[in-house]
């Protein structure tokens, strides 16, 4: 059994800030889940362009406000506290926080816990062998 505290990823490799957004990846790829898990902070006042294009996500808020954008459709989904969306078919989407929004996000395929998106909002598919 893998038991953790979200407190020993502060501060590591897998304690991942960018100026929109702070991600802990508690379960990753070598975890061996077929899944990674993460804790995800979105910054007040910020809009996120998203593209995973070798990723599937599902997102689940646990604190703040704000809204998911999808591109093709140009509709807008609010976002708050109980509220899940599931980027099923790789959706483009702008991810746009009000408040300081607080966010559970499981990916698969699983995250190695080093990705940030690139100038398209993708993540790289990275390579590494899973626990034995
Ligand atoms: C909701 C979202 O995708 N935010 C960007 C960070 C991502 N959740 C991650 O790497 O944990």
């Amino acid at each position: 059994m893998i038991v953790k505290n979200i407190n020993e990823i502060e501060g590591t490799e897998h304690d991942v800030v960018t100026k929109n957004w702070a991600s802990r990846r508690i379960l990753l790829k070598k975890d061996g889940m077929g899944f990674s898990l993460h804790e995800t902070t979105i910054f007040p006042g910020t809009e996120t362009y998203i593209w995973y294009k070798h990723h599937l996500e599902a997102v689940f808020c646990i604190e703040g406000e704000g809204e998911v954008e999808t591109v093709t459709d140009g509709k807008i989904h609010k976002i708050g506290p109980g509220v899940i969306y599931a980027l099923n078919v790789h959706d483009k989407h702008y991810l746009r926080a009000k408040t300081k929004m607080r966010m559970i996000c499981v990916f698969n395929p699983p995250l190695t816990g080093r990705e940030v998106h690139d100038d398209e909002g993708v993540y790289p598919l990275l390579d590494e062998p899973a626990a034995a």
